[in-house]
This record gives C-alpha cells, structure tokens and sequence, in this order.
C-alpha cells in the first residue's frame, strides 16, 4: 500500500509538473503568435492615404495617396490653398502626430532611418522622407506624383503611421536638416487606405 501511494503521488506530481509546463509554453507561444500576426499584419499593408489639414490660420488642405510598386512607393495626390505660383517643401515627417495645430512640431524631423542628410528627392545622399517641393498653380492647386525610393508602405522604413508635411516655403533641396522650408503649414496621417 505505501509503495502504491508513493507512486500515486509521484505521478500526480509529474502530471502537475507536465500540465503546468505546457500550460506556460502555451502562454508564451500564444503571445509569440500574436506579436508575429500583428506584424505580419502590418507589413501587409500596401497603400495608404494622407488627409492634409491646415495648421492654425493656413488654408492647405488635400489628399496623398500611397502605394507600394517596383523600386518604391508611388506619392500621388492633390493640395490646394497655396499662395498662387508658389513652391513648397513636402515631406514625410518621423512620426504621425499633428495634434500641435500651430507649429505641427508634434510630427518631429523628416523621416530619416537611414542617419543621411537632407536632399531633393533625387539626390544620393537624402533622407527617406524628402518629397522635394510641390509647385502651385495661378489658382493655388497642386499636385504631385512621383515614386519615392527607399521606403514602402508597411515594410522596410515604413511610412504608416508617420505624417505627411507640407511648408510654407521652397525646399533648397540641400540645406541639412531640414531644407530652409519654413513654417509646417500642413499634416495630414499616413494611415492605412480603405481597399
Ligand atoms: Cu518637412
Ligand atoms: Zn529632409
């Protein structure tokens, strides 16, 4: 009888000891999974779209789409509100907050993850985020529509949930960091894009 208990209890213990291992392995492998889907999840993402609002006392307003292609993301949209025949620095700001509706320093510098200087958009040496200048027309319309390299949508240096930046003056396309481009006269979030 004693030597049956013993191996009872010997049992139960290890039963107890298996169950909770596998009970803590499950966990651990429940929250892996879901870090890994939610990333996945992300990195799925191949368009999105900017809805630019003044800062306080401007007029710019519009929409910028994203979309990842071959060699980059294709910027395309439409601004109005300009000054008529004027130029005006765009870029992608670090972070997708333009909630200090006066100054929008909210957004932080020109998206930069590579540590480059500041450049057009097609120079050697540039931050991911410069977008050059959007040039108005006599009415104060704008557009653009280029492919940017270096970034994507949702993958490597990824633009979601970072914001879109339009200046109240010409980018210089050369002065480090951030192009001589002024006052920040326009935010817009890059979320994601309704399919
Ligand atoms: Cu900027
Ligand atoms: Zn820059």
């Amino acid at each position: 009888m004693k030597i049956h208990s013993l191996l009872v209890l010997c049992l139960t213990t290890l039963a107890t000891l298996t169950i909770g291992c596998r009970v803590g392995n499950t966990e651990h492998h429940h929250a892996n999974d879901k870090a890994t889907k939610m990333a996945q999840g992300m990195g799925d993402v191949k368009s999105a779209v900017a809805v630019v609002h003044p800062a306080d006392g401007q007029k710019v307003m519009g929409t910028v789409t994203f979309t990842d292609v071959a060699g980059g993301v294709q910027v395309k949209g439409q601004l109005k509100g300009f000054e008529p025949n004027s130029k005006h620095g765009i870029h992608i700001h670090e972070f997708g907050d333009c909630s200090d509706t006066a100054k929008l320093t909210s957004a932080g510098a020109h998206f930069n993850p590579e540590g480059a200087k500041h450049g057009g958009p097609d120079a050697a040496a540039r931050h991911a985020g410069d977008l050059g200048n959007l040039t108005a027309d006599a009415s104060g319309a704008a557009s653009i529509d280029m492919t940017m390299k270096g970034i994507s949508v949702s993958g490597k240096n990824a633009i979601l949930g970072r914001s879109l930046i339009i200046h109240a003056k010409e980018d210089d396309l050369k002065s480090d960091p951030s192009g001589e481009s002024g006052d920040r006269i326009g935010c817009g979030i890059i979320g994601m894009k309704k399919p």
